[in-house]
Formats: structure tokens, C-alpha cells, sequence
């Protein structure tokens, strides 16, 4: 058989196409695919939920990859081992409560799962801002990530959902476009986006997990970017709260959707 080049680049273009026409329209959009997003991802999926991830880079996975300074292994805690074992993640034991994941088994078969269980992952786009009606945060603005890289002046595409999720890590980035664009009080103590604090693992693997939840209308924050926008601490390489807070929105979202 000949291969034919066009046929090739139709294929592409069409099957692409009918996806991200689908993702327009959904249950849970989540930005970030970082681990709290994406273990926030596969339960949606697996529960049947239409639920759509974007993700600025090239890869998925946040900062998983490189574990603590790139050596690339991961402590996950006694509490979240039961993630790793539902997703078949081989785990030792360090010392009684540690246990350690090599973070490319990790981040791989978390993203295998996830979109074999239906969420759709959409690479090289990134969120620049927010749908909001009504005070409620109903979707998200889009732009491909080189065209924000370029600087180009193109204009965005957008999309609904029921929910929107925020893991962007660290930065906190769809909460702080909501804080400074829209005005609504987030439900944190100031009513305003809190900011993280120094590293303190015990506290903020505790705290990430009750801050994962609506901060307004429509919109929760989970992983990182929990702890940034309630004022909790930063962590550091152990990925247990990651994974619990992304579990925790998920079933939340289950019983709204
Ligand atoms: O940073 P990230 O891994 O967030 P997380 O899931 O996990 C945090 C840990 O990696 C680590 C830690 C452990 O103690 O603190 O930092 O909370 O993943 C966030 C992802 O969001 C993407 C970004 O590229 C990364 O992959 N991202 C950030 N802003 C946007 C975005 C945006 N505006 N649009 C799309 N993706």
C-alpha cells in the first residue's frame, strides 16, 4: 500500500478536530496537568464525567518528572499509598510511613490511566482567562501556548463547563486572573488569593487537602495552587497531598455534576 502524506494530515486535522468540538461543552474543564490535576482528571473520567484538561506544555506531568533536585524518585505518605496502588504504581517502603515511587513510572502510567479512562488531555494549550456569568466562573479562554510564547496578537477560543478546576501549581494562575479581572470574593480569609508560605511538608501535606475545594461559584483550585490561594505551605518533593487533593475535587465534582 502507498502512503499517501495528505491522508495522513486529514486524518490529524479531523479526528483533532471532532475532540476539541467536544471539549467545548462539558462537565469539568481543569487546567494544569501537574499531578493533583490529573489524578483530579482520571476519577472524573472514570466516573463518567466529560472532563477536559489542558495543559500549557509540550508534556503532562508539572513538576513530577524531575522528583527533588532531578533525582527522580518521589515520597509519597502512608496516607496516599492507597493512589498509588489504584493506579498499580509500585511503591517501596522507605521507613514505616515513606514510601518511595520512581517519578517517571509515576507521572507515565497516571496519564496512561487517566486518558484510558476518558478524560481528554489537551496538550500546548494554555488558559488566559475565564468565562464568568452571573458571578458563577462557567469556562475558560484558550490560546495555544506559542502563540502566547510569540507575543502574536491572536485572539483566544473559548469554552464552558460546569466546573472549573485550578492546578496550576504554584502560580495559582486561573485564581489570580479571577481575583484581579472579576471582582468576586474568593472564600478564603482575606476574600483574596492568600499567597504560599515557606516550606514546611507536615503542615501544607495536611492543609492541601482542605484547601482543595470552591473558592467561588463554579470554580475549585486543587494540588498546589490550593495551599497558594488559602495561604498554606509549600511542600516540597512528596507528592501525597497532590495526589489526595486531586481525588478529593474529583469526587466532589462527581456528586455536583
Ligand atoms: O506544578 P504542577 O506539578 O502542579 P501540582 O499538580 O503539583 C505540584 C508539584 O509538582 C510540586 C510540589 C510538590 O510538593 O509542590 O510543585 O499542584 O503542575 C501544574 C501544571 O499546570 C500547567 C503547568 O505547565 C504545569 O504542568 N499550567 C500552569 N498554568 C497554566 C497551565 C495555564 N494557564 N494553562 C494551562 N496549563
Amino acid at each position: 500500500m502507498k502512503l499517501d502524506e495528505i491522508k495522513i494530515s486529514r486524518a490529524i486535522i479531523e479526528s483533532y478536530s471532532e475532540k476539541l468540538m467536544k471539549a467545548l461543552d462539558v462537565d469539568v474543564a481543569i487546567v494544569g496537568g501537574g499531578p493533583a490535576g490529573m489524578v483530579c482528571g482520571y476519577y472524573l473520567a472514570r466516573a463518567g464525567k466529560r472532563a477536559v484538561l489542558f495543559e500549557r506544555k509540550l508534556s503532562i506531568g508539572g513538576g513530577m518528572w524531575g522528583g527533588g533536585i532531578m533525582f527522580n524518585e518521589i515520597v509519597v505518605q502512608e496516607s496516599a499509598k492507597k493512589i498509588l496502588d489504584e493506579f498499580g504504581i509500585k511503591a517501596r517502603q522507605y521507613e514505616k510511613g515513606y514510601y518511595l515511587s520512581d517519578s517517571i513510572e509515576t507521572v507515565s502510567t497516571i496519564c496512561s490511566k487517566a486518558v484510558k479512562a476518558g478524560l481528554k488531555v489537551f496538550n500546548l494549550l494554555s488558559a488566559e482567562d475565564v468565562l464568568i456569568r452571573g458571578k458563577r466562573v462557567c469556562g475558560l479562554v484558550l490560546n495555544w501556548t506559542a502563540v502566547e510564547m510569540a507575543n502574536l496578537h491572536v485572539d483566544p477560543i473559548t469554552m464552558r463547563a460546569k466546573f472549573v478546576v485550578d492546578a496550576t501549581g504554584h502560580p495559582a494562575e486561573v485564581a489570580r486572573i479571577i481575583e484581579k479581572k472579576s471582582g468576586i470574593r474568593l472564600e478564603t480569609r482575606s476574600g483574596k488569593l492568600m499567597g504560599e508560605q515557606s516550606m514546611w511538608a507536615e503542615v501544607g501535606e495536611d492543609t492541601i487537602v482542605r484547601n482543595s475545594k470552591e473558592v467561588c461559584p463554579g470554580f475549585y483550585v486543587c494540588g498546589m495552587c490550593a495551599n497558594a490561594v488559602f495561604g498554606g505551605p509549600r511542600m516540597g518533593p512528596i507528592f501525597g497531598g497532590m495526589l489526595l487533593s486531586g481525588e478529593k475535587v474529583a469526587k466532589e465534582l462527581v456528586k455536583k455534576t
